[in-house]
């Protein structure tokens, strides 16, 4: 991981609790210190290969010189937001607020708080199930992922029952498709969906054969992965009606449901 820090920014603002701290203000102090992968602009002295520090100087200033909350932890907490939702390369942010004016009758250096936040990256899966109690195991599947920390905002689509595509010799699919917010990287998020997998005790014999339970990752914000064991986009998500039927439930997508694979909405997991 990389770091960008701006330290010590000074802003005049008007928070605090008492009814005189927001009638005449003081000063604030900020520090950010922002999580990227790996800043590319190291290598190729580029500014669109970096995090333009004078953007997040901006959010800084706008959001102190522009709040009259009571809390420096509320501060902090909108700066954290706004960075984080400026440029989805930003991994992590730290950012502290500190009063030194505080209105404390008493000697100090300084009052502060510091708050700690990660990315929550978009993510698409797609689901799916041919043995056994199909139904329980997307359940299964669906319970693990909404209890896993690092995982929010868990939105189910219907159940599709669809004839199997690829390899047509087996019982038809229970499929869904989930849409969540998450801080896992693309490499964390493919070991947790094959821990399910496994965890799940899933027996694959044939490509595109029967399976228990299968977890796809198929979107990742707008993020291209071309790994020998991980893809996404998925490579063949855009073919597939058990995909694109539930999926075009959770996101406007521009392609059409193929009409010839057979599905059928079966309601709600
Ligand atoms: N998964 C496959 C191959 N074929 N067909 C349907 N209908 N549903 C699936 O989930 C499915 C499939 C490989 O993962
Ligand atoms: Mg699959
Ligand atoms: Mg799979």
């Amino acid at each position: 991981m990389d770091y960008i820090l701006l330290s010590k920014m000074r802003f005049f603002g008007h928070t605090g609790c008492f009814d005189k701290e927001k009638q005449d203000g003081q000063y604030f102090y900020v520090t950010v210190k922002m999580g990227v992968e790996e800043i590319k602009g190291a290598e190729t002295d580029n500014l669109e290969d970096t995090i333009d520090y004078s953007v997040i100087y901006d959010i800084c200033k706008e959001t102190v010189e522009g709040s009259s909350c009571n809390l420096i932890e509320y501060l902090a907490g909108g700066i954290a937001e706004r960075i984080l939702a400026a440029d989805k390369r930003i991994l992590s942010v730290s950012v502290t607020v500190s009063k030194p004016n505080a209105p404390i009758d008493g000697e100090f250096d300084t009052m502060a708080v510091t708050v700690n936040r990660q990315q929550k990256h978009q993510v698409y899966l797609s689901l799916g199930s041919n043995i056994g109690d199909k139904r329980e195991n997307l359940k299964m599947a669906v319970n693990l992922i909404e209890s896993n920390s690092e995982i929010f905002e868990v939105e189910v689509s219907n159940v599709y029952e669809t004839e199997p595509w690829g390899y047509a010799d087996q019982d038809a699919f229970y499929n869904i498709c989930l849409s969540l917010k998450t801080s896992l990287t693309p490499d964390e998020l493919l070991q947790f969906t094959q821990s399910i997998e496994m965890s799940m005790h899933r027996v694959k014999t044939i490509v595109n054969g029967p399976r228990n339970i299968d977890v796809d990752i198929l979107l990742y914000d707008e993020v291209k992965v071309n790994k020998p064991y991980l893809v996404i986009p998925h490579p063949r998500m855009y073919e597939r009606a058990f995909v694109l039927a539930p999926l075009s439930e959770l996101i406007e997508i521009k392609v059409t449901v193929p009409s010839d694979q057979g599905i059928k909405k079966i309601g709600k997991l």
